[in-house]
């Protein structure tokens, strides 16, 4: 049987990109370094999935910072504020990625958006009434042509017209479908291009199809690809889908002139049901997700070839190719670099190289799967990973996690007294001005942070030491925002590297890689722990560096936690327990920070769900049942025991929030910061139509970007979230942590933030 990958990682097994790209922003590196490292990334990456004997192989799927930018500037469409910079076009691309400021002008970055249910974020193309969909570069020509000089036949990869039409967000008076026909015509050019160039097939990734969809969406579908399809000529053109299943579309998808259709048998467990019920068209060639793309766990190879042998029921051999279930994007490299986990650990895990080798013996073994039923002849693959299941749990259940969980009530999930009366009493206790400034928590991640936490960790400097240095931090980061004059402060959080992979290594149940790097967005990279076994609080995890922050200023410091969804979410979760299993276990274990946090004189702590709305799932239908009905109680539990006095915040990242504001609210915190400046506020409208009540601090700047905001600018985004909302529910803060940002430019945003809550703190004080 044949095998496919839908996409392969870019950001190289040491983060190479990341580093070349970061010296070339730094005006380090040249144009031409950077450009050489990727080609050499992009071999790499090839060859591997050669070597592996990988049969399609895509290309394209590479990026500088990330592959819908990429389409949109395929595509012309560029904004004119970019556009009208004059830069070259490597120069314009980062502008639309980071924003630009220097000589020519001051614009910021293109929105930043969460791809679908994962943790990595895609830049939103704007198009601009005028601006003409045409093609208007080489990039996916010139790759398969790379690929092709080095003796290596690729799959062109592209998001597809359907899903780019849908991400685009249209900044003048039009729609989608008024841009179906120039779409379409574009991407009949680029099928004839590959045609010229000899490309067998073409992969065109259309996720939006996994999402529910209106009778006019549909049509907009079959009329762009019924386009687009009209000109394929002898290029074989597949239609990959990814995340879930296709519910909607299956039936229009199997009337398509396409050669291919992919589907996630994994996110997408209905998928095999719409076969079942419709059948398959003789005319096709099924692309089987069946080796997750998103799981770090090895295949279990009994149940995938139960998978094929079921689907061959319908789809024969011949037509079938064995598949990842979406990009290999969202996993690391591989396990090989893994010196401290041990083999016990590590021969149960598969990242991407791992599952390369996991496709082609799959696919070698469902070749041979009618022999298998013999059990005497049962291939030596077969039995391996087999016996590696029969190890059984991995790690024996914890008791006392356990009883817990199964003896919470109701009661635990409710904070008293309501959030009206407790605000009541909360402002008599603080007494903040109106608009109180702060922020969301880290700061600068510098080298010399970096390089303390190294040398502790590899045993250079003494615990002493160590701490001695984040204390210095903390005490210049306390000084600073009282500089400042921000109203509510944070320690800086220095000695974390990241809010999840922190509280993991501080939980029982998490293990770590070494060198599992999964890319987040642009250069920026996480390394999501796994969770292993139950999770239980070890010890008291924040309250050390809280206290001590607490002790230097008379300001509030607020105390700095990661929400259980959060924790959740951002980690490789194991597949033997229910989600709302895990999510409660995590939640009773920073309930019990949070309490500690408060018995130590902590007033305000704020519980981040950075990553609430990213696993909300893509069907509305599924939203309740499978992820709100415990999510949002997980929050509940881990604040429902503080006193009345004691502020819970919380902070929520890039995400659309408009459709789940209830929930939110039901979360019960008092105080929510969230990301919006680099959506245009568009929040605030929704904020003030559906009446919500719990205080809010609607991001004023975009910290993803290096840019210095003016007071004017963050004034008038004062203003106008004042126009819409009540001012004492008002908070002022950046949309997010500041860790990314160096020093220099926290200090110009900040100092420029809090003049601007000033001026328009004074102007509603004047107005009353
Ligand atoms: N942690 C995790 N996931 C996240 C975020 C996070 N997803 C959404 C959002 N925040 C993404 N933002 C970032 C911001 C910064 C970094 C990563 C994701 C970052 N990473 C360092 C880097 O790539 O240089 C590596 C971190 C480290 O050295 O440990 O700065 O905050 N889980
Ligand atoms: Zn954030």
């Amino acid at each position: 049987m044949q095998t496919s990958v839908i996409g392969y990682p870019r950001i190289g097994v040491n983060r190479e990109l990341k580093f070349a790209s970061e010296r070339y922003f730094r005006g380090e590196g040249s144009k031409e370094q950077l450009l050489q490292e990727a080609a050499r990334l992009r071999l790499t990456h090839w060859q591997v999935q050669k070597q592996h004997g990988i049969t399609y192989i895509p290309s394209n799927d590479f990026s500088l910072y990330d592959g819908v930018l990429d389409t949109a500037c395929l595509l012309n469409i560029i904004p004119a504020r970019y556009r009208d910079l004059g830069l070259d076009s490597l120069e314009t691309y980062y502008a639309m990625a980071r924003g630009y400021q220097g000589k020519r002008g001051d614009v910021k970055a293109l929105a930043m958006k969460k791809w679908y249910n994962t943790n990595y974020h895609y830049l939103v193309p704007e198009l601009e009434e005028g601006v003409e969909i045409r093609l208007a570069g080489t990039k996916p020509f010139d790759e398969f042509l790379e690929a092709k000089q080095q003796g290596i036949r690729t799959k062109p990869v592209l998001p597809g017209a359907f899903t780019m039409l849908k991400l685009i967000k249209y900044s003048g008076g039009k729609q989608a479908a008024d841009y179906a026909a120039d779409m379409a015509e574009v991407y009949k050019e680029i099928l004839a291009r590959f045609e010229a160039l000899g490309a067998e097939w073409v992969q065109f990734d259309e996720p939006e199809l996994v999402r529910d969809l209106t009778a006019e969406e549909i049509e907009l579908l079959c009329d762009l690809y019924g386009k687009i399809l009209s000109a394929k000529g002898r290029v074989k053109v597949l239609l990959q889908t990814y995340f879930g299943d296709v519910r909607d579309v299956y039936q229009a998808l199997l009337g398509l002139p396409c050669d291919g259709i992919g589907l996630d048998f994994v996110e997408g467990a209905e998928n095999i049901n719409l076969i079942h019920q419709y059948g398959w068209a003789q005319d096709k060639i099924l692309f089987a997700g069946i080796v997750s793309g998103k799981n770090i766990w090895r295949n279990r190879y009994r149940e995938s070839l139960d998978l094929i042998a079921e689907l061959n029921r319908w789809v024969p051999h011949e037509q079938m190719v064995l598949s990842t279930s979406c990009s290999l994007l969202h996993v690391p490299y591989t396990v090989r670099h893994e010196q401290q986990l041990g083999e016990e650990v590590c021969r149960h895990l598969a990242f991407a190289e791992e599952k390369l080798a996991e496709l082609t013996e799959l696919a070698g073994l469902a070749a041979g799967l009618k022999e298998i039923e013999d059990a005497a002849e049962l291939p030596e693959a077969y039995v391996r990973n087999e016996a590696l299941f029969a190890e059984g749990n991995r790690a024996a259940p914890n008791p006392a996690v356990r009883a817990k969980t199964a003896s919470l009530t109701a009661a635990d999930f409710v904070r008293l007294p309501a959030a009206s009366e407790r605000a009541e009493i909360q402002r008599a206790r603080f007494k903040l001005p109106l608009l109180p400034t702060t922020t969301i928590g880290s700061f600068p991640q510098t080298a010399e942070v970096r390089k303390n936490r190294t040398a502790y960790r590899k045993g250079r400097i003494s615990e002493e030491q160590y701490r001695r240095f984040n204390q210095e931090k903390i005490a210049a980061c306390i000084a600073l925002q009282e500089e400042l004059g921000l109203d509510v402060l944070v320690h800086g959080e220095y000695e974390r590297n990241d809010m999840v992979e922190y509280f993991g290594e501080c939980l029982d149940g998490f293990l770590f890689t070494e060198q599992g790097w999964v890319q987040s967005y642009g250069t920026r990279c996480v390394k999501p722990p796994i969770i292993w076994g139950d999770v239980s609080r070890a010890r008291p995890i924040t309250v050390e560096y809280a206290v001590y922050a607490k002790g230097l200023t008379n300001k509030p410091v607020k105390g700095m936690l990661t929400g259980p969804v959060t924790i959740l979410n951002w980690s490789f979760p194991r597949e033997d327990l229910p989600a709302s299993e895990m999510a409660y276990q995590i939640a009773l274990a920073i309930r019990e920070e949070v309490l500690d946090l408060e018995a130590h004189g902590i007033e305000i702590i704020q519980i981040d769900e950075a990553a609430l709305r990213e696993k909300l799932p893509l069907r509305r239908s599924d939203w309740h049942c499978e992820y709100l009905d415990w999510a949002i109680p997980a929050f509940r539990l881990v604040h429902s025991g503080v006193k009345p006095e004691t502020q819970i915040h919380t902070h929520m990242c890039y995400s659309e929030f408009a459709d789940i504001l209830q929930e939110i609210e039901a979360m019960d915190a008092d105080v929510i910061s969230f990301e919006a400046s680099r959506s245009d506020l568009a929040l605030i409208d929704v904020l003030q139509e559906t009446g919500f009540q719990t205080a809010v601090g609607p991001g004023v700047y975009d910290i993803h970007s290096p840019r210095i905001p003016g007071v004017d600018e963050l004034k008038e985004a004062i203003l106008r979230m004042a126009e819409k909302l009540p001012a004492e529910k008002l908070w002022v803060n950046p949309d997010c942590g500041l860790k990314t940002r160096n020093e220099a430019e926290v200090r110009g945003s900040l100092q420029h933030m809090v003049q601007a809550a000033r001026e328009v703190r004074k102007l509603l004080i004047a107005d009353e």
